[in-house]
């Protein structure tokens, strides 16, 4: 049975909740509380010693880092394909994933965590105190504003991230569409391809986890 650490409200976790709904498995989830620290209490950091969520145990094997999830969970099942088939599907995938994550997802962690007065000295995840810098808010309210316009000029032309097939990476967009919320950030209507998008991603039965 696979066992995933997980933390319901926060957006890396729902990735990997995101990414075991859509192969149809099942699993068991242990709930740690980011808020009150949970994550970076002993009992957890003998699962998880970096102090983050997700981590996923199967096989008296601990795996962390979403990308890591991912592989290792397509290679155990690898239908239906989330990580591409062909070559080059799978290179659309890692490159546009890479683009959701790095330019979107860290973007929004980069304007909330140096803005939030509940993020003091918590600038970066993991157990050492990192103090806020009230530039990088700034700085990546911009990144997000870039992000959202190439999330647009991408869906002009595609129904998924990665092309014509749901892919990671329609799962990383899902995920950092949302967390954009937390910024009082969303795509308005001069991004009509992500708003369409996401209706369309609001649709799979895995959005709501
Ligand atoms: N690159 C990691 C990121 C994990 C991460 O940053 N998780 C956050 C929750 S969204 C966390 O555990 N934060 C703990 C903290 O803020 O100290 C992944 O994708 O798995």
């Amino acid at each position: 049975m696979l066992k995933l650490y997980d933390c319901s409200t926060a957006p890396s976790p729902r990735r990997a909740r995101m990414f075991l709904a859509e192969k149809g498995l099942e699993w068991e989830t242990v709930e740690i509380d980011l808020r009150t620290g949970e994550h970076l209490g002993e009992a957890y950091r003998k699962v998880h010693p970096g102090g983050m969520v997700p981590a996923l145990e199967h096989d008296g094997h601990v795996i962390t880092e979403n990308l890591a999830i991912a592989a290792y969970v397509e290679a155990l099942h690898p239908e239906p394909a989330l990580l591409g088939s062909t070559a080059l599907e799978k290179a659309r995938v890692a490159e546009w994933n890479a683009r959701c994550e790095m330019g979107g997802l860290m973007a929004i962690a980069e304007a909330l965590r140096n803005s939030s007065p509940h993020m003091k000295d918590r600038a970066l995840p993991g157990p050492r105190p990192v103090p806020q810098i009230p530039e990088l808010a700034e700085r990546g309210r911009m990144r997000l504003a870039w992000w959202f316009k190439a999330m647009e000029r991408r869906l002009a032309d595609n129904d998924y991230m990665a092309g014509d097939f749901y892919s990671l990476a329609d799962i990383t967009a899902t995920v950092t569409f949302d967390f954009s919320k937390w910024i009082k950030e969303q795509p308005g209507d001069d991004h009509p391809h992500c708003q369409a998008y996401m209706a369309r991603m609001r649709e799979r039965t895995s959005y709501s986890l």
